[in-house]
């Protein structure tokens, strides 16, 4: 039948996968929604289970040979509620967004309030900002931080006692600090309102017992699996058991059609990954470079947002150094150094050119880069901003950040095409 190979049969799309790859080899990858999967999930992900159909959940299927995609499936949810304590797993969700508004149809109404974070005090763009569809079915309230930065739970209190939400919503996208679940529980609890916590950027964390877990307390918690988690490209809602009949039919056959098992597959490999001891260190080490580069950076008198970090990433107010958020991410792409602009709270600017910029090390961590490595890459970045309109001082940080990364080979036991 197939006799082809991808780089024979489709030559452009071959070369490209090659440029990227070799793209993400050279350079040092700094966007804290981003990480590097194992072979492992790579080899699932790329596995013929993308072949077939199975609407439905395990034992009942809408299609017939389901049985081997049936314990795909089952491994992943008793993979995911061991990591997590949860009582009950739907990974059908094929990203974060699509897992958050499934939970919104699942447990509101239209016309329903729900408390989320602003997008610019670190919230995201599903928790209500007005440009998305859910934003005109729900009455988002959002709340802020503080001028200091963190989140005021008194403010968050009053809100909740105004508005009378049905839903308490917290995690974020661009938030540097760990979150009082048990407060917001209580919050909740005054009102009698759901409390549900986005933890997409965060889970690995999370699973490595870095930071506060939301999971035994919440009554439903969302996330994606390839941000610190290390999975595939995807998403996953955890919830209490009362919730799961809802959850689920909200899933499907209420947002999404076929799951995609091979995607499923891929989140139970690393869910595996998570579940051994290393994954712990890991997860610490995450931290720790996120550590020492909001030193670096302090110290070479950066602005950074909400004081710290207590996670994997930095957001920094760049404009004090005299250039906005876009500027510094094109000088620091031509230098080697991926992150992304991002508006910091109470933006003056637009979100297209903010004044932040964004940054974070679980990729970096792991190629297995430590405290030394960050402040070598901390030292490179202050260079790049002081030197952002210097095409030449780009390009000789560029050439040392190439040679930098050979000494940490990101997949040596991977094919080429
Ligand atoms: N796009 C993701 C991020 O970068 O944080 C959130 O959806």
């Amino acid at each position: 039948m197939y006799t082809h190979n991808l780089k024979d049969f489709d030559p452009e799309i071959a070369k490209y996968i090659t440029l990227e790859r070799q793209r993400q080899e050279d350079g040092l990858e700094m966007i804290p929604s981003e990480n590097f999967v194992s072979p492992a999930v790579l080899q699932a992900l790329g596995s013929i289970l993308t072949n077939k159909y199975s609407e439905g959940y395990s034992g009942k299927r809408y299609y017939g040979g389901c049985e081997n995609i049936d314990f795909v499936e089952t491994l992943a949810i008793e993979r995911a509620k061991q990591l997590f304590g949860a009582e009950h797993v739907n990974v059908q969700p094929l990203s974060g967004a699509p897992a958050n508004i499934a939970v919104y149809s699942a447990i509101m109404e239209p016309g329903d309030t729900i408390l989320g974070m602003d997008l610019g005090h670190g919230g995201h763009l599903t928790h209500g900002h007005p440009v998305t569809w859910m934003a005109k079915i729900f009455n988002f309230i959002r709340y802020k931080t503080t001028a200091s930065g963190e989140i005021d739970y008194d403010n968050l209190r009053a809100m909740a006692k105004e508005h009378k939400p049905k839903v308490i919503l917290v995690g974020y996208s661009a938030y540097s600090r760990d979150i009082d679940y048990a407060k917001v529980k209580t919050i909740a609890d005054e009102i009698g309102a759901i409390t549900m916590a986005d933890i997409a950027h965060i889970a690995g964390l999370i699973a490595g017992g870095q930071m506060n877990n939301p999971v035994p307390l919440f009554d439903v918690v969302t996330t994606t699996t390839h941000k610190t988690l290390r999975g595939p490209r995807g998403g996953m809602i955890m919830c209490k058991k009362s919730l799961a009949k809802q959850i689920d039919k909200a899933v499907f056959p209420g947002f999404q059609g076929g799951p995609h098992e091979h995607n499923i597959a891929a989140k139970a490999v690393a869910f595996k990954e998570a579940l051994a001891p290393e994954f712990k260190d890991y997860a610490a080490q995450i931290k720790k470079n996120a550590k020492i580069l909001e030193t670096e950076f302090k110290n070479r008198d950066y602005k950074i947002c909400f004081g710290g970090t207590d996670n994997h990433l930095l957001l920094i107010d760049i404009t004090p150094k005299g250039l906005t958020g876009k500027e510094a991410q094109h000088a620091l792409d031509i230098a080697g150094i991926t992150l992304n602009k991002n508006m910091i709270p109470d933006e003056p600017r637009s979100a297209m050119d903010p004044s932040g910029i964004r940054l974070g090390t679980p990729a970096l961590t792991t190629r297995g880069m430590k405290e030394n490595e960050m402040k070598i890459i901390a030292s490179w970045i202050d260079k790049a901003i002081q030197n952002w309109q210097n095409e030449t001082e780009l390009q000789k940080i560029r050439a040392a950040v190439r040679e930098f990364t050979k000494n940490f080979p990101l997949y040596p036991t991977l094919p080429t095409l």
